[in-house]
C-alpha cells in the first residue's frame, strides 16, 4: 500500500519529496493553478468555510476526510490507486504483455492527446459553474457544488501530474495551457464542445452533473483499462469521486421532479409555474439538451482515433475485462446507425472503428437508470420523462448535418424550425428557470423550486451548517 504523504506541499502518494525535478516543476505550476482558482473559479465564498471532503489515502476504506476548510486552502493532491501486482494489458495488440510503466516513444503524442483532452474539462467545468455559488437553492446544494468544483480541480492536478511526470518540457506546456485556455473563449475555447456551453443556472448544473460528468465516467472507465498503469491508476481514483458528481445530479432534478410533483397534486394542475414549480415539458426540455450535448462528447459513429487507441492498447471498452470477446476485435463488426435514402437507419462498421459507438451505448443504458427513477415518482400524476433519440440535436458525426425529432423521426428544416421549441429550452424557459434563481442561505431552508435532500452529507443533519456564511 503506498503512502499518502498529505502534509506535503503538494500531498501525494507517488513520492514526489524523492523527485526533485518533478516536485520543482510542479511546485512552479501551483501558483498558476491557485491564480487561477482565484481568477476564475467560484466568483465568491473564498473566504467561507466549507464542508469538504478531501481525500488523504487511496485505500478501499476511509480515503476521504471531511472538514470544514476554505477552499483556496484546500488539499488538492496526487492520488494514484494502489498498484495491482502483475498488472497486464487485457486488450488490443499488446494483449497479455505487462502494462507499461513509462510511455513507449511511439504512442508518446496519441497519449499525450487523450490526457490533455481528458484534463481540459476539468477547468473548464469549474468555469462553466463559476457564478452559481450567488444561486444556490440551499446550503447543502452550495456545499455540493463546492465539492464538485475542487474535485474537478483535483482532476485538472491528475492529469497535469501525469504530463510533467511523463511528457518532459511538452508536458509542462500543455499543463500551462490547460489554465489559458477558457470555457466559452473564442479565442481560445475548451477543445470539447459540451465544455463552451453556458451552465446559467441551478436546473441546468444538475443535467450537467447528470449526463456530461457521466460521460466523464465513461472516459475515465475507458482510460482505467489503459496499458500505461499510471493513468490506469489515477483513473481508478478519480472514478471514486466521480460518482458524488453523478449523485448530485442524480438527487437534484431528483427533487426538482419531486417538488413538482407535490405542487401538481396540492394544486390539481400540471402548470406549476405560478407556485414557483418548474413544469415537466419544461424538465423535458432541458433535459433533451444536456442529453444531446453529452452524447455527442462521444465522437462519431466510427473513427480510427478510437481504433487506434483501442489496438495500441492506450484505451479500452467499458468493463473491458467482463467482456468475453477476443479483446482484439480485428475480425468483429457491429451495426452503427446512420441515415441513409431519406431515413434512419444503420450500417456495419468494423467493431474497432465503431467504439465510440460501443461506449455510447453503455453510456445510454446508464443515463436510463435515472430517468427511469424519476418516472416512478412522476407516475404519481400520469407523467414521464423520455430520454431523446440518439440522432437528437446532434453536432458530431453521422446525425450532424440532419434533424431528427426527440422521438427518432428524420424531420425537415421547416417542421425542425416550428417544432424546436417545444424540443430545446427556449429563452422564455431560460428566463423563467433564472427568475427562480434566488440564493437561500439559512441552515436546513430550501428553495421553493425542489424538494429537500433525504439526507445530509457524511451523516450529519439536512439543516448542518455546511458553508459558514
Ligand atoms: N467537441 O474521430 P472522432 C469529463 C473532435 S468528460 C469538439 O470521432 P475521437 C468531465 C475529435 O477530437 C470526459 N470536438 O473523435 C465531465 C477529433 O478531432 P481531431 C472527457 C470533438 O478522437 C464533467 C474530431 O472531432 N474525456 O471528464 O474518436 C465535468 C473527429 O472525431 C467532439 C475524454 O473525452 C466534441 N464533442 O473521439 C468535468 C477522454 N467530439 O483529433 C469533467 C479523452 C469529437 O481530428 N478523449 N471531436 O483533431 C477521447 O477519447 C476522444 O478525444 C473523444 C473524441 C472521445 C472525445
Ligand atoms: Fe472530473
Ligand atoms: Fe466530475
Amino acid at each position: 500500500m503506498t503512502i499518502v504523504d498529505i502534509d506535503a506541499k503538494i500531498p501525494n502518494n507517488v513520492g514526489l519529496a524523492e523527485d526533485r525535478r518533478l516536485q520543482r516543476a510542479l511546485e512552479s505550476w501551483q501558483p498558476k493553478f491557485i491564480e487561477w482558482w482565484k481568477d476564475l473559479g467560484p466568483v465568491a465564498f473564498q473566504d467561507n468555510e466549507v464542508y469538504l471532503r478531501t481525500a488523504i489515502s487511496v485505500g478501499q476504506e476511509g480515503w476521504a476526510n471531511f472538514g470544514h476548510v476554505k477552499m483556496p486552502d484546500y488539499r488538492w493532491g496526487i492520488f494514484l490507486a494502489d498498484p495491482e501486482p502483475d498488472r497486464r494489458i487485457a486488450f488490443g495488440d499488446h494483449l497479455g504483455a505487462p502494462a507499461w510503466q513509462d510511455v513507449p516513444g511511439e504512442y508518446r503524442s496519441e497519449l499525450r492527446r487523450l490526457l490533455v483532452v481528458q484534463g481540459d474539462t476539468e477547468p473548464a467545468s469549474v468555469e462553466q459553474q463559476r457564478s452559481l455559488c450567488l444561486t444556490a437553492p440551499s446550503i447543502y446544494d452550495l456545499r455540493n457544488l463546492f465539492q464538485v468544483n475542487v474535485e474537478e480541480g483535483r482532476h485538472l492536478w491528475a492529469m497535469v501530474y501525469l504530463l510533467h511526470r511523463y511528457f518532459g518540457r511538452d508536458g509542462r506546456d500543455e499543463a500551462d495551457e490547460m489554465l489559458e485556455r477558457h470555457s466559452g473563449d473564442s479565442d481560445k475555447p475548451r477543445i470539447l464542445g459540451a465544455f463552451n456551453e453556458p451552465t446559467p443556472d441551478w436546473l441546468s448544473f444538475f443535467f450537467f452533473t447528470y449526463f456530461t460528468d457521466r460521460d466523464g465516467k465513461y472516459q475515465l472507465a475507458s482510460l482505467r483499462e489503459s496499458a500505461f498503469d499510471p493513468l490506469s491508476r489515477t483513473c481508478d481514483f478519480m472514478l471514486k469521486e466521480e460518482a458524488h458528481h453523478m449523485f448530485v445530479g442524480a438527487t437534484g432534478i431528483g427533487r426538482v421532479v419531486q417538488r413538482t410533483v407535490d405542487l401538481m397534486q396540492v394544486h390539481d394542475t400540471a402548470d406549476v409555474a405560478p407556485f414557483g414549480g418548474i413544469d415537466v415539458a419544461m424538465l423535458q426540455r432541458y433535459l433533451n439538451f444536456h442529453c444531446s450535448v453529452s452524447l455527442d462528447l462521444f465522437g462519431a459513429e466510427t473513427s480510427t482515433n478510437a481504433a487506434n487507441y483501442y489496438a495500441a492498447g492506450l484505451k479500452g471498452r467499458f468493463q473491458e475485462e467482463r467482456r468475453t470477446d477476443d479483446h482484439r476485435l480485428h475480425d468483429a463488426v457491429r451495426e452503427v446507425p446512420t441515415v441513409a435514402g431519406g431515413g434512419l437507419t444503420t450500417r456495419s462498421a468494423p467493431a474497432l472503428a465503431a467504439l465510440n459507438e460501443t461506449l455510447r451505448d453503455d453510456y445510454i443504458a446508464d443515463c436510463q437508470k435515472g430517468i427511469d427513477r424519476w418516472n416512478r415518482t412522476l407516475a404519481e400524476v400520469g407523467l414521464e420523462l423520455r430520454r431523446p433519440h440518439v440522432g437528437f440535436n446532434r453536432a458530431v458525426g453521422a446525425f450532424r448535418d440532419h434533424h431528427v425529432s426527440p422521438d427518432g423521426r428524420l424531420v425537415d428544416d421547416a417542421t425542425w424550425q416550428a417544432s424546436v421549441d417545444g424540443w430545446l429550452p427556449t429563452a422564455d424557459d431560460r428566463t423563467y428557470v433564472e427568475s427562480l434563481m434566488h440564493a437561500v442561505t439559512a441552515p436546513g431552508k430550501m428553495a421553493g423550486w425542489l424538494a429537500g435532500p433525504s439526507t445530509g452529507v457524511h451523516a450529519k443533519p439536512v439543516d448542518y451548517e455546511y458553508v459558514r456564511i
